[in-house]
């Protein structure tokens, strides 16, 4: 198992060698709120993510968990599964032969907004804000055509004829690995893409360069950067992320007492939103008594978001959203809905605004953090809670 190179681990930075371990590193933009600087975790600042429905990709998060590696011109895709021929491998410039499709994706972390947790109660891991989100489009073959192509024969799911294949493990060439179920991977609505492509340019160093699975409405620690295998499995990746991270436990459990083996990993996000505007304990102007406040919604599983209600007094009283919603079809909603909404205020000079998103299955945000607090702070996903003063 790699090491892990992360905030906690401060002893690392200052090891012998390790600058020659983080030689591929690309320049950053000076605007990403950098959380942990070797390896990079970076969140996107709130008006690049307000600004365009799209973020621009040098103001995309960034969540690397080992240095960025550097791939060579003759990279070759490693492919192992029932029907495979031994050896196969696939190259690049055959992958953009494949039909190329383009999809509007949000990748979020699984402990974005980990921060709130910690605040009422300490977690382990990086303390992301809002910010470990972003929006683009991703391009690349579908991996249902290069597993056709690579010789695996189209199970029967229907009949429950998996040929022992339930999980589609990915690798990437730094030694980061994780897993999705053969379900997800194989639905033709699923839309799982071997990107080569983010908008529309080759993907950025930091985001995958030259190849990465993209596995729409999963938390985006299954889309894994610099693939360089993909293997067909009847258990999960074995990887660290898969197996001893990124899963819930109860919120009496701490981290000695969590069993990983008795976990579901984590796949699909609950309902989620978020305010990028105001900040909070900004002083806000009040236009004609109407406060202006924007953010984002996201479901997991490809669902839609419903609504987004916006309060200005703690939860008492609400307010419909303006929904900007993707044009996606059903249940292939992976994009985000940027929303805005005017509320009323009265004569108090303090705020407390609050947001809460209902997706199209009628989930809604669980209302406080004690219910879903876990020591690992992922899947925050409460009622977000942001105060601000208004200019008299
Ligand atoms: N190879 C590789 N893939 C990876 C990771 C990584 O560290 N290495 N991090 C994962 C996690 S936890 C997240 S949140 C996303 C972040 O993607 P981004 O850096 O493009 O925003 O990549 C995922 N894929
Ligand atoms: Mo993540």
């Amino acid at each position: 198992m790699p090491i892990e190179l992360d905030a906690t681990a401060k002893d690392h930075q200052h090891a012998t060698g390790l600058d020659k371990l983080f030689e591929n590193e690309p320049v950053r933009d000076a605007s990403l709120l950098v959380r942990s600087a070797r390896p990079c975790n970076a969140e996107a600042p709130a008006d690049a993510l307000l600004a365009t429905r799209i973020t621009p990709s040098h103001l995309f998060f960034v969540r690397n968990h080992l240095p960025v590696p550097k791939i060579e011109d003759d990279f070759e895709l490693q492919l192992e599964g029932p029907g495979i021929p031994d050896g196969f491998s696939i190259s690049l410039v055959k992958l953009k032969e494949f039909p190329k499709t383009t999809c509007e994706v949000t990748l979020q972390c699984a402990g974005n907004r980990r921060n709130e947790m910690h605040a009422k109660k300490a977690v382990k891991g990086l303390l992301w804000q809002g910010g470990a989100i972003s929006n683009t489009t991703f391009s690349g073959a579908r991996l249902t055509d290069v597993l056709e192509n690579a010789g695996y024969p189209a199970p029967n799911l229907a009949e429950n004829n998996y040929h022992d294949v339930m999980h589609v493990c990915f690798d990437g060439a730094e030694g980061y690995g994780a897993s999705i179920p053969v379900e997800k991977a194989l639905d033709p609505r699923g839309d799982v893409i071997l990107a080569y492509e983010m908008n529309g340019e080759p993907i950025p160093a930091d985001h995958g360069f030259p190849l990465r699975a993209v596995v729409p409405g999963h938390v985006a620690a299954r889309s894994v950067k610099w693939l360089n295998k993909i293997t067909l499995s009847d258990t999960e990746s074995e990887a660290h992320w898969q197996q001893h991270d990124y899963k819930g436990f109860s919120p009496s459990k701490t981290l000695e007492t969590s069993d990983y083996s008795q976990s579901e990993s984590i796949q699909e996000p609950p309902v989620q939103s978020a305010i990028l505007y105001p900040s909070p304990g900004a002083v806000v102007k009040a236009d004609g008594g109407l406060v202006t406040v924007k953010g984002y919604a996201l479901a997991g599983g490809g669902r839609g978001i419903n609504r987004v209600d916006v309060s200005v007094d703690g939860g008492r009283n609400w307010t419909d959203a303006t929904l900007s919603r993707p044009q996606q079809a059903r249940d292939r909603h992976w994009a985000w809905t940027q929303w805005e909404a005017k509320c009323a205020v009265g004569d108090s000079p303090e705020l407390e605004l609050v947001c809460k998103a209902v997706d199209t299955s009628y989930n809604p945000q669980p209302d406080g953090f004690e219910g879903i607090y876990n020591a690992r702070g992922v899947l925050v996903n409460a009622w977000q809670h942001i105060k601000v003063t208004v200019e008299k």
